[in-house]
């Protein structure tokens, strides 16, 4: 496995020229940088105005903002070209895998299937989406697929403004995590995230640009992160390994479950203010919650949802079947399993709710990883065992970002198998709509 070295033990030059471009190219978040390089300021570094009380926010993006006016109007500023892709710190030439990730943020129209509370008959998506295919799947954003260990780069090249991809649940350098705040936001030039693939698992990855909007508008995908195994990565949906405890098992069906809701304001109203609009009114985008007035705008901290999705399909009340609505029989969520065969279930609540899960009796399916971590599997084998859904009431509960990896055996009488989907209201817990999803055992 190669190392990448850690940025913040990477040392600083400051007699290199072009190791000090480089360096606040990147920047780092305020305060640390000045406190580590100048605790006594005598070099004159300004904290950046985004940061300041009473200041417009920065009118870039590369946190050019920490150095002096006259080191950033006048020494900078020419040779820096805005369109150009930012260097990736301890770059490693020959990655074992690539994606190549652009943004369609603002581009994307899902038809829906009773009106938008503005009354509209779609709705306006933000995602990732491999380059240079019309038609992929773009929401939820294109599936990265790794296999534990290896290095691998995703490139992003923004379309539509400026923003990042965190890899959730991989551990990169500080310059690789594609925390907007913390680091930098990736604009037209684009940038190579190097990670290397996290143990076996399912993870996601999404945009950390005022994250809250951007997630809830689309800007996520799943990232599953294979054994060390001949295959590997495998197809999705397809047939793979997994481990359970330190054991490889192989299943022959994969069903992903991302878990969503939309609340069509934020949609509408919302995103019409622009990109960056958070809690509280246009102007003010970080206003803490207890300061935003009543007749705010754009109110990011109210959330009621009105269309429910499972991997990109929002259910409908009129689809209608077991004595249930919003039933989901699209193929792509809805799986069709020869009896006695293994199904994995890799489930991402993407939601903004609590969500509910329930199995009927029939189906017992073993939780066999959590958050991309395998239950029972060394080096922390003594902290956690597989367990039952039965052991559990057959019900469990995912609060947002959570992932839970479920083996079924299918050796069940043949027949159709509800499972229902509760979302309650993240602060109330008020249920707010309960969707079914038929899985369908033939003999
Ligand atoms: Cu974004």
């Amino acid at each position: 496995m190669p190392v990448i070295p850690r940025d913040i033990d990477h040392p600083l030059n400051e007699a290199s020229y072009d190791e000090m471009i480089r360096f606040w190219q990147h920047g780092v978040a305020q305060p640390t940088s000045v406190a580590l390089l100048d605790p006594n300021n005598t070099k004159g570094f300004e904290p950046p105005p985004n940061l300041a009380a009473g200041q417009p926010p920065s009118p870039n993006d590369r946190r050019l903002t920490m150095l002096s006016a006259n080191f950033r109007n006048n020494v900078l500023a020419p040779i820096l070209d805005p369109a150009a892709p930012l260097p990736t710190p301890d770059s490693i030439p020959t990655p074992a895998r690539t994606f190549e990730l652009s943004n369609v943020a603002g581009g994307g129209v899902l038809p829906v299937p009773y009106p938008t509370k503005g009354g509209a008959n779609t709705l306006e998506v933000w995602g990732f989406n491999a380059s240079g295919g019309a038609g992929e799947t773009w929401f939820p954003g294109t599936t990265i697929r790794v296999r534990e260990g290896e290095l691998v780069h995703s490139f992003l090249g923004p379309k539509f403004g400026s923003h990042t991809i965190h890899h959730h649940g991989v551990e990169p350098t500080p310059m690789n995590d594609g925390v907007g705040h913390a680091t930098f936001l990736v604009g037209e030039g684009g940038y190579t995230y190097q990670w290397i693939a996290p143990e076996a698992g399912t993870y996601f990855y999404h945009c950390h640009k005022n994250t809250v909007l951007h997630f809830e508008m689309g800007m996520y995908g799943l990232l599953i992160s294979d054994p060390d195994v001949p295959g590997a990565p495998f197809i999705d949906g397809g047939s793979g390994m997994v481990y359970r405890r330190d054991s490889l098992r192989s299943y022959q069906r994969e069903v992903f479950w991302v878990i969503d809701d939309f609340d069509s304001r934020w949609h509408e109203d919302v995103i019409g203010m622009g990109h960056s609009v958070g809690i509280g009114t246009v102007g003010n985008e970080f206003l803490p919650i207890g300061g935003v007035p009543e007749n705010s705008t754009v109110q990011l901290h109210r959330f009621d949802p009105d269309y429910f999705l499972v991997s990109g399909v929002i259910a409908d009340p009129q689809s209608q079947a077991g004595g249930r609505q919003n039933v989901i029989t699209n193929p792509s969520v809805s799986p069709t399993a020869q009896r006695g065969e293994t199904l994995l279930f890799r489930v991402l609540n993407a939601s903004y709710t609590s969500v509910t899960i329930n199995f009927p009796a029939h189906l017992n399916p073993e939780v066999i990883a959590m958050d991309g971590r395998t239950l029972g599997r060394a080096p922390f084998v003594q902290y956690s065992n597989p367990f039952s859904m039965s052991s559990i009431g057959g019900r469990m509960t995912l609060s947002t970002a959570q992932r839970w990896d479920l083996l079924l055996n299918t050796n069940v009488p043949a027949g159709t198998y509800f499972v229902d989907i509760e979302y309650r209201h993240w602060v109330t817990q008020e249920l707010l709509r309960t969707i079914s999803i038929p899985v369908i055992i033939v003999s």
